[in-house]
C-alpha cells in the first residue's frame, strides 16, 4: 500500500519527524522558510495532508483549488484562527489542532509576562545592559505588587485555568473570569475562581487581566480603546492568545496616557510584524510568539498531530477533531 503524502509546512524537533517519516512518504520544507499563499495552494492540490502552524494562512481563497487532494489538515498548535475551517469544511477537509499539551506551558509563559510587565522586568534588564543604572535607591523603578492582587481572566479553558492554578495557589490572587460557559462549581473552588457576567465586569474589577480566549472573528479586537478605558490605571494587559484580540494601536495609546500601567505580550496582530508605536512603550513587556516553545512541549505537539494523522488515515475519528 501507498503510503499517503505528508507536507509539514515548518520544521518541527528531530524525534517527531523521525516518527512521522516511519509511517508517511514525508515532505519537508527543508530551509523552513514561511510557505506563501501559492505554496499552501500547491499543498492543498497535491498532498494527501497537510501540516501547518500559525505562520500559515490557509484562508478562504487558499481552498480555492480545483480537485484538492488534501483531506486532512493537521495543525501544530492549540489555536487555529488562521484556518478558515467553514472553506476547510466545504472541501471535504477535516481539521485537527494540538490541544492539552502546551498548557503547561503557555501558562507559564502568560505568567512570566504578568510578572515581567508588573516587575518591570525589561525595562530593568535595558537598564542593566545599557550601562544606565545609577545604583540602588528606594525610588528606583518601583513596579506593582502581584501577589494578594486580583487577576481577571478572559477565556476559562484548558490555559485560563492553568494560569488561574498558578496565580491563585502560587501568588495567592482572587481569581474573577469571564467565559460564556461557566466552569463547574468544584472547578472554580479549586483555582479560587469567581465567574462575572461580562469581560466588562472583569476588566473593571482586576488589577492583573489575562487573555485566554480564542482569536479570529469572534473576537477581533475584543479590547479595544473603550474596553482599556474600563481597566483600573494601575492594571496590567497580558496576550498570550492571538493579536487581532487586542487593538494595538489603541493599546500603545492607552500604555502612554497612562490608562492602564503595562502590558505583556506575546503575540501581534499579523505578527511577526509588531506595530511600531507598541515598539516605543517602555511599559510593555514583548516576546516573539514563545507561549508554547519549550523542548518538550514541542515534541509533544509534534506527537499529538501524529496520533490525529494515524487515527486519521486508519478510517477512525481524529480525537482532536476541529473541523
Ligand atoms: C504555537 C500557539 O506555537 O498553539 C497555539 O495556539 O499559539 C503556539 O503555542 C503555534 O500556534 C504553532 O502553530
Amino acid at each position: 500500500m501507498t503510503k499517503p503524502r505528508v507536507l509539514v509546512t515548518r520544521r518541527w524537533p528531530e524525534a517527531v519527524e523521525a516518527a512521522l517519516k516511519e509511517r508517511y512518504d514525508l515532505v519537508l520544507n527543508e530551509d523552513d522558510r514561511p510557505m506563501d499563499e501559492d505554496g499552501l495552494r500547491a499543498a492543498l492540490r497535491d498532498m494527501d495532508a497537510v501540516l501547518p502552524t500559525v505562520s500559515d494562512r490557509l484562508d478562504a481563497a487558499v481552498f480555492e483549488v480545483e480537485n484538492p487532494k488534501a483531506r486532512f489538515l493537521g495543525n501544530y498548535g492549540v489555536g487555529y484562527s488562521h484556518i478558515d475551517t467553514e472553506a476547510a469544511k466545504r472541501h471535504g477537509i477535516v481539521v485537527t489542532n494540538t490541544p492539552d499539551v502546551l498548557s503547561d506551558c503557555t501558562a507559564d509563559l502568560a505568567m512570566a509576562l504578568l510578572l515581567a510587565s508588573a516587575r518591570r522586568i525589561g525595562e530593568g534588564e535595558r537598564q542593566v545592559r545599557g550601562k544606565a543604572w545609577s545604583g540602588w535607591h528606594p525610588m528606583h523603578m518601583q513596579g506593582g505588587k502581584v501577589a494578594g492582587k486580583t487577576l481577571g481572566i478572559i477565556g476559562f479553558g484548558r490555559i485560563g485555568r492553568e494560569v488561574a492554578k498558578r496565580a491563585h495557589h502560587g501568588f495567592d490572587m482572587k481569581v474573577v473570569y469571564f467565559d460564556k460557559y461557566p466552569a463547574k462549581p468544584e472547578v472554580e473552588r479549586d483555582l479560587g475562581a469567581e465567574r462575572r457576567d461580562t469581560v466588562d465586569d472583569v476588566l473593571a474589577e482586576a488589577d492583573f487581566v489575562s487573555l485566554h480566549c480564542p482569536g479570529g472573528q469572534e473576537n477581533y479586537h475584543l479590547i479595544d480603546a473603550e474596553r482599556l478605558k474600563r481597566m483600573k490605571p494601575t492594571a496590567y494587559l497580558v496576550n498570550t492568545a492571538r493579536g487581532e484580540v487586542v487593538d494595538g494601536a489603541a493599546l500603545a495609546e492607552a500604555l502612554n496616557a497612562g490608562t492602564i500601567a503595562g502590558a505583556g505580550l506575546d503575540v501581534y496582530e499579523g505578527e511577526p510584524k509588531v506595530n511600531e508605536a507598541l515598539l516605543a512603550c517602555e511599559n510593555a513587556v514583548l516576546l516573539p510568539h514563545l507561549g508554547s516553545a519549550t523542548k518538550d512541549t514541542r515534541i509533544a505537539m509534534g506527537m499529538r498531530v501524529l496520533q490525529n494523522l494515524d487515527a486519521f488515515f486508519a478510517g477512525k475519528e481524529p480525537p482532536d477533531r476541529v473541523a
